[in-house]
C-alpha cells in the first residue's frame, strides 16, 4: 500500500471525534545493513536477503535504518521492497549523528544544514509511501550547541520548521522522538513533545513515541498515549530491556490499547536486538503483537 490517505496516519485525528476504534496498526520489522551487537535492530545485513528474509517470515512492512540516503539506488530499494510486498513505514537516522555528529540543534551552521540535508535524501526515499522519517538523536544534544540550552531549543525548532516544509514538498511525515532523559535532553515526555510541536507550527512534523522511553519517562503511559492523540505518527516497539515484545514486563496490552482508542492506525516498529536471534525475536515479536492486536 502506498501513500497512505493522510488523515489516517495520525492518531486521533478523527477517531475521537466518531468515536470508532480502529485497530488497523501494522507491525515493522527493522532492517539495517551495517548493525551489530546489541544495536535495537532485528534483520541485519544486505536488503537484498533481509527483505525477502522478513517477507517469508510475514512481515508486510519495514522501517530501514539508513546512515545516508543519497548513497542508496533508490530506484532497486524501491523495486525490491515492492517485489515482496513489504511497505516502508520509516526511516531511522540516528547513525548520522553517532558517525558524524551533525544534528539539528548544533550550534555549527553547516552541522544543521548538513543533518536538514541528510533529512532530506530520507524523505526521497521514503516518498513513495508518504512515509515517516524520524528525527531522534539527530537532534542533539544540549552540549552540540556549547551547552547553551535556549540556543538549543531555538536552533532545533527552527531546524524542525525547514524540515517541515521539506516535508510537505515530498508529501511525507517528520517524526520527533520522545527520548529519555539520558538520550535526550528536551522533550522527554508526549507532554513536552506537544509542546515543541506547538512551537514548530507545521502539520508535518508529527511525534513518535519508543515504549522503552514511555517506560522511563512517563507516570502513567496509558494516559500519556491518550494525551498524544492527534500527534502520534510513529510507535516504536521493544520490551522494558530493548528485547522482543513479550520477553520481559512491559505492558504492551496497555499501550496497544490506548493507541486503539485514540484511532492510532501507524506503524508497530520493532526496534529491538536481535537476541537470541533474528529469527526466534521475529517470530515471537509477530507472534505475540498479533495476539495482542486481534482482541483489542
Ligand atoms: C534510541 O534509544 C532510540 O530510541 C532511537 O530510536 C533513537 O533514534
Ligand atoms: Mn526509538
Amino acid at each position: 500500500m502506498e501513500k497512505t490517505v493522510e488523515m489516517e496516519k495520525i492518531a486521533g485525528a478523527e477517531s475521537s471525534a466518531s468515536g470508532v476504534v480502529a485497530a488497523e496498526m501494522k507491525i515493522a520489522a527493522t532492517a539495517s545493513v551495517d548493525a551489530s551487537g546489541d544495536d535495537p535492530i532485528l534483520f541485519r545485513g544486505p536488503f537484498e536477503e533481509t527483505i525477502p528474509q522478513m517477507a517469508r517470515m510475514g512481515y508486510r512492512a519495514v522501517e530501514l535504518h539508513i546512515y545516508d540516503s543519497d548513497e542508496l539506488d533508490r530506484e532497486k530499494l524501491w523495486a525490491l521492497l515492492r517485489k515482496n510486498q513489504v511497505e516502508l513505514t520509516s526511516i531511522g537516522t540516528g547513525s548520522a549523528y553517532e558517525r558524524d555528529g551533525i544534528c539539528l540543534g548544533s550550534g555549527d551552521p553547516a552541522k544543521r544544514k548538513a543533518a536538514i540535508r541528510r533529512l532530506e535524501g530520507h524523505m526521497k526515499t521514503v516518498s513513495p509511501w508518504g512515509a515517516v522519517v524520524i528525527v531522534g538523536l539527530i537532534a542533539g544534544r544540549v552540549a552540540d550547541c556549547g551547552g547553551n540550552r535556549e540556543e538549543f531549543i531555538c536552533n532545533l525548532t527552527e531546524s524542525l520548521k525547514q524540515c517541515g516544509e521539506l516535508a510537505e514538498k515530498y508529501g511525507v511525515w517528520l517524526g520527533f522522538e520522545v527520548m529519555n532523559q539520558f538520550e535526550s535532553d528536551y522533550a522527554v515526555t508526549i507532554a513536552e513533545g506537544k509542546e515543541l510541536l506547538r512551537q514548530v507550527g507545521s502539520r508535518r512534523v508529527k511525534l513518535h513515541i519508543d515504549t522503552v522511553h514511555l517506560n522511563i519517562e512517563e507516570d502513567d503511559i496509558a494516559a500519556a498515549v491518550r494525551n498524544g492523540a492527534g500527534y502520534i505518527i510513529h510507535v516504536h516497539i521493544a520490551d522494558n530491556n530493548r528485547w522482543y515484545p513479550g520477553h520481559a514486563h512491559y505492558d504492551f496490552k496497555e499501550t496497544l490499547k490506548a493507541l486503539a482508542e485514540i484511532g492510532y492506525c501507524g506503524a508497530l516498529a520493532l526496534e529491538i536486538t536481535n537476541f537470541p536471534d533474528t529469527e526466534t525475536a521475529a517470530k515471537r515479536s509477530l507472534a505475540y503483537l498479533n495476539g495482542i492486536l486481534a482482541v483489542l
